[in-house]
């Protein structure tokens, strides 16, 4: 069984994951837009990785016999000025992802929580990986200078992301 807090900050936690699917969701609109098709395919992928970091925790709290509750999605912003900005606003907001599931982590061992603590482990190995993997994508978007025919080479690489379910 579940605390109550345990219960709370991981439902918290759930909303958090799907307000970074639906930031997500509004870049991939955004690259479309603007007609970058594959870096609106990166991001649908990140969208479906997202969704399903908040599905994982919301069958846990049910396999935990805990209670979900949704809360309402924050709405991501609506325009953006450039591919750069774009991908720095992906990386802080990872950075603040990790900071929420270590500040998780920290309370699940305050409760002496092991199964949870156990649990949000995966997450923690994940955050290593999405900071690693956004800030190289920004790295290498700020060399072509977020444009031109190296930002078109970098599109059509991103046209190749798909999102593969994790096997359990
Ligand atoms: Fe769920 O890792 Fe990104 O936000």
């Amino acid at each position: 069984m579940l605390s109550k807090k345990i219960e709370q900050a991981i439902n918290k936690q759930i909303n958090a994951e799907l307000a970074s699917a639906y930031l997500y969701l509004g870049m991939s609109a955004y690259f479309n837009e603007v007609s970058l098709v594959g870096f609106a395919n990166w991001m649908r992928a990140q969208y479906d990785e997202e969704l399903f970091h908040a599905m994982k925790m919301y069958d846990y709290v049910l396999e935990r016999g805990g209670n979900i509750s949704l809360d309402t999605v924050q709405a991501p912003p609506q325009a953006w000025n450039n591919i750069i900005e774009v991908f720095e606003a992906v990386l802080a907001h990872e950075q603040k992802i990790t900071q929420s599931i270590n500040r998780l982590v920290t309370l699940a061992m305050s409760e002496q929580d092991h199964a949870t603590v156990n649990f949000l482990q995966w997450f923690v190995d994940e955050q290593v990986e999405e900071e690693a993997s956004v800030s190289e994508l920004l790295a290498q978007i700020k060399l072509v200078g977020g444009q031109g025919s190296g930002l078109f080479m970098l599109d059509r690489e991103a046209a190749q992301r798909k999102f593969i379910q994790p096997a359990e």
